[in-house]
């Protein structure tokens, strides 16, 4: 397999930096054989040795074992583009651990900052994000799970102390990383009558008593999925992770910074499936010449072509917007909102039709169990959904167009 193409790094969004953490990982990522016929066991070694290799240094900031000073969406970008081209598995490992410690590393105390982070960041712990709900994917506010908060007097011989504890009652699912995470970032509602102003983030370690992630989600793109089960799930005070109130603020935050990342996933797909496309197109023998030398299939690649660079500049735009115009005035950060849902609609969208082509191309082997476009078909459908589908990005674009 050769490695995943990188000149379009040479677009001036990128520095040379970025350049050759996009070489170096392409020679990294085909160099390993991993066994995915076991998603959660596959997912694990994937986390092991991108924590062993460096590069799950990329999730978090520097003060807390991470490779560069600040999170850098560039980075990101590459880093799952150069993943996803390989291994949509692989890049799910990398992005899980960024998605689940995210909120941690924009909102938490330095001393859970210290505690998870550094551990994140060598692929020792496994982090997972817990947000949905069974009715409460895209109206994210609408969820029911409750954090009750209490100072129960708690006896210790002869006197007795208050202990501020939290106790979680409810249920999350489509939970990446579900029943392997050490940890889950988790939001539930604190003023169940505020709406988005009424829900907090809490860090839920997996063995607390009263959490069940034993209930796994079998997916046509098998990865670790479960439903999670919270029964007087009790939690110290000190796992509230930001603001009193402030969890949905925070959530969508999170999720900003990873939209443009899912649409690097896209593009490292679609780009895998224009390269199996061209190689497949330039070999197959047909009506006496090469696939290739049809007028329609070059239609074809070339609609893909086009398709990918539109996917990838929007993306590119995104990841620089944060990183070099940032977030710190409400235009900038309603301007990096939109351009982050613009690449993720485009990029996944865009994705899903290069690869449908390409499948197309390869005829009856695009179906057949155990190609790489079969499966590349299976791998890009969720990312049209997970991360807010492509209706929520729509709606967020819209909402913005309106406000500007
Ligand atoms: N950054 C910071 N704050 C944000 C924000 C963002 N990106 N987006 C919204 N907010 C704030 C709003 O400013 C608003 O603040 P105030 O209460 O101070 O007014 C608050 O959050 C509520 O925002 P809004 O009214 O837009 O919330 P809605 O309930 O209408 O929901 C969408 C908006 C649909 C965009 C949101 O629910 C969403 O992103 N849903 C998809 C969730 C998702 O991605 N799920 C997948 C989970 S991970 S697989």
């Amino acid at each position: 397999m050769s490695r995943a193409p990188i000149s379009h790094l040479n677009l001036p969004f990128f520095d040379p930096a970025h350049q050759s953490l996009a070489r170096d990982l392409s020679d990294w990522v085909p160099a390993q054989t991993v066994d995915e016929r076991d998603d959660r066991r596959a997912c694990k070694e994937w986390v092991s040795r991108l924590g062993d290799a460096g590069w799950l240094r990329y999730c978090v900031p520097a003060a807390f074992g991470g490779a560069l000073e600040k999170m850098d969406s560039r980075a990101l970008v590459i880093l799952r583009e150069t993943l996803a081209f390989h291994s949509p598995l692989a890049d799910f490992a990398f992005a899980m651990q960024g998605l689940g410690s995210g909120a941690i590393t924009l909102a938490g105390s330095p001393e859970q900052q210290a505690l998870y982070l550094p551990a994140v960041a060598q692929g020792d712990i496994i982090a997972a994000f817990a947000l949905s709900e069974a009715d409460a994917g895209s109206d994210a506010g609408a969820m029911k799970t409750v954090a009750s908060i209490a100072s129960p007097e708690v006896a210790t011989g002869q006197n007795s102390i208050n202990y501020t504890e939290v106790t979680l009652n409810g249920s999350k699912t489509w939970i990446s990383n579900g029943g392997i995470a050490d940890f889950y970032c988790v939001f539930a509602k604190t003023d169940p009558q505020a709406g988005t102003r009424g829900i907090t983030a809490f860090i839920v370690d997996a063995s607390t008593p009263g959490l069940d992630a034993s209930e796994h989600i079998e997916v046509m793109a098998p990865h670790p999925l479960a439903t999670l089960q919270f029964k007087d799930c009790r939690i110290p005070i000190s796992a509230q992770l930001g603001e009193l109130n402030g969890g949905f603020k925070l959530a969508m935050r999170t999720l900003d910074i990873f939209r443009a990342s899912v649409a690097g996933a896209a593009l490292g797909m679609a780009r895998r499936a224009l390269f199996e496309a061209v190689t497949y197109a330039k070999n197959r023998p047909m009506f006496g010449q090469r696939l290739a030398d049809f007028q329609l299939t070059q239609a074809k690649l070339g609609e893909m072509a086009a398709l990918i660079d539109a996917a990838a500049l929007l993306t590119y735009r995104a990841a620089w917007l944060r990183d070099c115009v940032g977030l710190d005035t409400p235009a900038q950060a309603q301007a990096y909102t939109a351009a982050a849902a613009m690449a993720k609609m485009t990029a996944t969208e865009n994705a899903q039709r290069v690869i449908d082509m390409a499948l197309q191309m390869h005829g009856g082997l695009g179906v057949k169990v155990g190609t790489k476009v079969e499966s590349l078909y299976r791998d890009i459908r969720s990312l049209r959904i997970y991360e807010g589908a492509t209706e929520v990005q729509q709606l967020i674009i819209g909402k913005s167009v309106l406000k500007s």
